[in-house]
């Protein structure tokens, strides 16, 4: 039995620069995950630092944050069953040039830092995450 879970999604700014940012989301929503949630924003300093708070000591923390905040994201929320997993599966590996044939980070992503996009790690991450991004009445 595999539980409904929820998962974050933020379509980082390289990716929506270039206009990828609906066939991103289209594929996750073609694994028959639901959009609860979703807003187009540019993440201020703050929200970057305590979204990847967890690579705080991390020598390429200040890119990943600046990178971050350079331009507007997709933040989207998607329910299913065992949805994180999935969006993980389906995201592929951190490094795009590592990451297997037919995943969004092979098919979009540039290099380890600008890797097309974000998936929550495991369901307590992405309950966390999410309320970073929205409000209760924001999710549907
Ligand atoms: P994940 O996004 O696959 O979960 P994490 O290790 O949690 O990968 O790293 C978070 C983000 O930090 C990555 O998606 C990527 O943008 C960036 N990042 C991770 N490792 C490196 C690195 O070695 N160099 C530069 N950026 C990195
Ligand atoms: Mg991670």
């Amino acid at each position: 039995m595999v539980a409904m879970e929820r998962s974050l999604v933020l379509v980082k700014p390289d990716a929506v620069r270039k206009g990828q940012a609906a066939e991103i989301i289209s594929r996750l929503e073609k694994l028959g995950l639901k959009i609860i949630a979703l807003k187009m924003l540019r993440m201020d300093r703050a929200l970057a630092e305590r979204q990847y708070s967890i690579h705080r000591d991390k020598p390429f923390f200040d890119a990943l944050v600046a990178y971050m905040t350079s331009a507007p994201i997709v933040a989207v929320v998607f329910e299913g069953e065992g949805a994180v997993a999935r969006i993980r599966q389906a995201v592929g590996a951190t490094d795009p040039a590592k990451a297997d044939a037919g995943t969004i980070r092979a098919d979009f992503g540039l290099d380890v830092t600008h890797n097309a996009v974000h998936g929550s790690d495991s369901v307590a991450t992405a309950e966390e995450e999410i309320w970073l991004f929205f409000t209760e009445g924001e999710i549907f």
